[in-house]
């Protein structure tokens, strides 16, 4: 097993058994996982999600769901994301495939965890070079008709209502592009044993594509729906997935919403 983490392993108890990423090896050693300690939970199954460059097979009780930046302020009128002069519509076809996929790690019990880009309202955590970008009155901090632009607490800083969070479901606050930068998301994903990320969000050159190559230098395998990403350019948002896959999946691999959904249902059924 490569990541215990916080997870329990027990031969002793009837639970489902559950093998790891590492094959049929750890099968034969029938052990059981539980998830939070002991007896919580039954183990999860491996499945394979079609992928590319090729097909994965993946543990499903060590998967997470993580959904990056789904905020009104890149996805509404009046935010960051129109700030900097872009057609925010571009972003819109994520959304539904990220509900689906969204409601199918909740039915699998998978942890989920959303991330958010802004500050601190006083700005402090926001290098000078980010704030001085665009129009002064259209900067991080400005006040627009969702508030002050990407600011903590502010509307516009939060979640789109399609996607909003539900109690149990941690929110990441990150003040950069990747959100393992000056955040405790690795602490959490060690801490659960998580080996997989299925990465959904937006954008897919930006907080997507920085953050699955953060993880894929910590050690964690991304899977990246391309359905449930996009861009305000559409083709970044191809040359971003490419990026990803290439040279045999240099910084994870990509898949679409309804392999995760199959794989996810799989595992709930
Ligand atoms: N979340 C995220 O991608 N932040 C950005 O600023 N993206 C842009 O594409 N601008």
């Amino acid at each position: 097993m490569s990541a215990a983490g916080a997870w329990a392993i027990s031969e002793s108890c009837a639970c489902a058994s559950a093998v790891g990423i590492n094959g049929p090896d750890l099968a034969r050693q029938a052990q059981v996982i539980h998830r939070n300690g002991p007896h919580v939970e039954a183990a999860l199954p491996v499945r394979t999600i079609a992928a590319e460059p090729e097909p994965l097979a993946v543990d499903i009780g060590r998967m997470a769901l993580v959904i990056i930046d789904m905020q009104r302020d890149f996805l509404e009128p009046g935010g960051f994301g129109a700030a900097l002069g872009n057609d925010i519509s571009r972003l819109k076809s994520a959304v539904g495939p990220c509900a689906d996929v969204l409601a199918a790690a909740r039915r699998a019990g998978i942890l989920i965890i959303h991330t958010r880009e802004g500050h601190r309202a006083d700005l402090t955590d926001a290098p000078p070079i980010k704030v001085e970008r665009g129009d002064p009155a259209m900067r991080i901090g400005a006040l627009g008709p969702m508030g002050r632009i990407l600011v903590r607490g502010e509307p516009g800083h939060d979640i789109i209502p399609e996607l909003y969070p539900v109690a149990g479901e941690p929110v990441i606050d990150k003040p950069g592009k990747g959100a393992f930068y000056q955040t405790d998301l690795e602490l959490m994903l060690k801490n659960r044993g998580i080996e997989t990320l299925l990465v959904c969000g937006v954008t897919t050159e930006v907080c997507v594509n920085t953050t699955v190559r953060e993880a894929n230098d910590r050690g964690f395998r991304c899977v990246v729906l391309s359905d449930c990403c996009a861009s305000y350019f559409p083709e970044f948002h191809d040359m971003g997935l490419k990026m990803i896959k290439a040279q045999g999946g240099i910084f994870g691999s990509v898949s679409a919403s309804g392999a995760a959904i199959a794989a996810l249902s799989a595992a709930s059924s």
